[in-house]
């Protein structure tokens, strides 16, 4: 079996190397021009920078590992399958929208998978140069300093990642009265832009809760994997377990904030 004979930190090591490799080529492109288009959702931006870095991490990646599946955000990707294969999990660039208007706040994520378990998560911040990284069982880190577990977060002084157009969209009235009153119950609320840097936040400690209604395997898959080494809960906002097969809704926190967030949807 794969798993017994698989080294996982060794291949968290050489993840990073390929990260590195990515990044370091963001940041040439981003000195050229970009041709930006929508994908169905307006506010859902994809340059070509994003399929290029997606082409560049793949091309890697099948050369090291040709055996493994690779599901990536951009172009024709293979979905995500719970069996034996070796699963890497990709997103070039998470938070398009920062990388084209803002130029930070944007960041590479990898998770790797098999049979549904996160074995790897990289998050890597490219302007402010900080790695996010967890090995399933031997913790989570950022930039090389052991992320300690979390410990529980009065609500009255929780710092949430929450998107404000949640408040205005299409979820139902009852949902959106609930993050109302989370909005405002909890001590403040942000919003940066990339789910996988701001879940990767929560297990920093920056944030005590993230959350999204519309997430795809890329956009979580390696900060789920940092969330559970540093103790906190990844599920959908009806409280269920996520699965890394499908697109689903989002929330990662502290788990005792976590209760507190679902305890105001019912
Ligand atoms: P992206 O930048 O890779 O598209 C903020 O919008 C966060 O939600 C980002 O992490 C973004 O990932 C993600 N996201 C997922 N689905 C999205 C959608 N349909 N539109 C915009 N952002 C989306
Ligand atoms: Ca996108
Ligand atoms: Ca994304
Ligand atoms: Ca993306």
């Amino acid at each position: 079996m794969e798993t017994q004979q698989m080294n996982w930190s060794a291949l968290k090591d050489e993840a990073v190397s390929f990260v590195k490799t990515a990044a370091t080529r963001i940041v040439d492109v981003e000195r050229e021009s970009l041709h930006i288009d929508t994908k169905e959702d307006a506010d859902d931006l994809v340059t070509d920078k994003d399929i290029e870095i997606q082409r560049l991490m793949t091309d890697q990646i099948r050369k090291f590992y040709p055996t493994h599946r690779i599901v990536g955000e951009e172009g024709d990707h293979d979905d995500v399958h719970n069996d034996d294969t070796i699963t890497w999990i990709i997103d070039p660039i998470d938070g398009t929208t920062n990388f084209v208007h803002q130029s930070m706040n944007y960041c590479v994520s990898v998770g790797i998978y098999q049979r549904g378990i996160g074995y790897v998560g990289i998050v890597y911040d490219v302007k402010s140069e900080e790695w996010f990284t967890a090995v399933r069982g031997l913790g989570a880190y950022m930039n090389g300093k052991r992320l300690p577990k979390r410990a529980s977060v009065p609500f009255e002084q929780a710092i949430l990642g929450f998107n404000a157009r949640w408040l205005v969209g299409k979820a139902d009235e009852s949902l959106k009265q609930g993050f109302q009153t989370i909005v405002r119950d909890v001590r403040a609320v942000r919003s940066y832009g990339s789910a996988a840097l701001e879940s990767a936040y929560v297990a920093a400690g920056r944030l005590d809760g993230y959350m999204s209604l519309r997430l795809s395997p890329w956009d979580f898959a390696a900060a789920k994997v940092l969330l559970e080494e540093t103790g906190c809960e990844c599920v959908k906002v009806d409280g269920s377990p996520i699965s890394i097969e499908d697109q689903s809704t989002y929330l990662a926190a502290v788990p005792n904030v976590s209760q507190e967030f679902l305890s105001r949807l019912q």
